[in-house]
């Protein structure tokens, strides 16, 4: 169902980084761990649930997760020392289900580095297909299946909030109208017809990853998610918006702040600016023709 054809546009990149504790379920010091066999085995789809403080949510996310997904499949939940215990559930679950693990962060540093972190431990873990969510119900694990299945002619599948089908629900106008002024914004500034850039929903195939760079990501919050998916784009990897339907966090709180929303606001023209730089320098970017009349 899920081709695993490279496009021809990538350029692989070694990544040297080697996850240091990963605790996935009976393979209880982290040195083992990354002996474990499972690293070895073609994993088709790895899950990615970055959690901070989300001991409600944790139990019942994983068990949705897993029964959405292909037999061959991991779940990797990412924790920053939660201090409401959640990675003691998530050491529990991964002691009880052998298609998850747990990667331990030593402080809350973002959702963007805890992301990266992630990347990291699932290519180096044979990933496939590397799917990332919240783990507040905010995305609905019903909804794998479905951003799966353009995986056969996408590299990129966004779950779009907005395109026809999507939509928010139990948001007040004031965090709504942030969300779109928000995605248009980024999309204005970077020139590039995709609808929901700041969405947390996706699934890349490896190769995207591969080619990202990671080491030189270090946007925390929504320019984290602006910033995977048009540097993507550049390199010419194909996206895709699939609709999806948004709800506000059941339980627990928001770690969205002001803060986020202005790192946005300047990494966003500073990301077009940078990856045109990049491109120019690398011979890639075609000036313009000058005008005849
Ligand atoms: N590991 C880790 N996870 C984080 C961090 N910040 C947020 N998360 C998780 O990332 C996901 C999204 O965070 P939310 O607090 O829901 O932020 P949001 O979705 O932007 O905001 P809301 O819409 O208000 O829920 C959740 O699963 C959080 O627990 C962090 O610093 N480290
Ligand atoms: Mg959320």
């Amino acid at each position: 169902m899920y081709s695993t054809r490279a496009p021809s546009v990538v350029a692989p990149m070694k990544l040297q980084a080697t996850p240091k504790d990963v605790r996935p379920a009976s393979q209880p010091s982290p040195q083992r761990a990354l002996e474990g066999a499972w690293l070895a085995e073609p994993a088709g789809v790895w899950v990615l649930l970055p959690t901070y403080n989300e001991a409600a949510n944790l139990e019942a996310i994983v068990s949705a997760v897993l029964d959405h997904l292909p037999p061959i499949r991991r779940i990797l939940i990412i924790d920053d020392s939660s201090p409401d215990g959640t990675g003691r559930i998530a050491d529990h679950l991964a002691e009880s289900h052998q298609d998850v693990s747990v990667l331990h962060r030593p402080e809350k540093r973002g959702l963007g580095p805890a992301y990266v972190a992630g990347f990291r431990v699932a290519l180096e873990g044979g990933a496939r297909f590397i799917a990332q969510m919240d783990a507040d119900f905010s995305h609905s694990p019903a909804d794998l299946p479905r951003l799966l299945e353009p995986l056969d002619e996408a590299d990129l599948v966004l779950g779009s909030r907005y395109v026809r089908g999507g939509r928010v629900e139990n948001w007040g106008r004031v965090r709504r109208s942030l969300s779109r002024a928000g995605c248009l914004y980024a999309r204005t500034v970077l020139g590039v017809g995709v609808q929901d850039l700041t969405g947390g929903f996706k699934i890349f195939r490896r190769e995207v990853l591969e080619h990202l760079e990671l080491d030189s990501i270090s946007a925390l919050g929504y320019a984290f998610q602006v910033e995977t998916t048009y540097r993507a784009m550049r390199a010419g990897f194909r996206v895709i918006e699939a609709p999806i339907v948004f709800r506000d966090r059941r339980v627990g709180e928001s770690k969205m702040s002001p803060a986020i929303v202005a790192e946005a606001a300047w990494r966003v023209p500073a990301l077009r600016l940078a990856t045109t730089r990049d491109l120019r320098r690398a011979g890639r970017l075609i000036p313009r023709p000058a005008s005849s009349d």
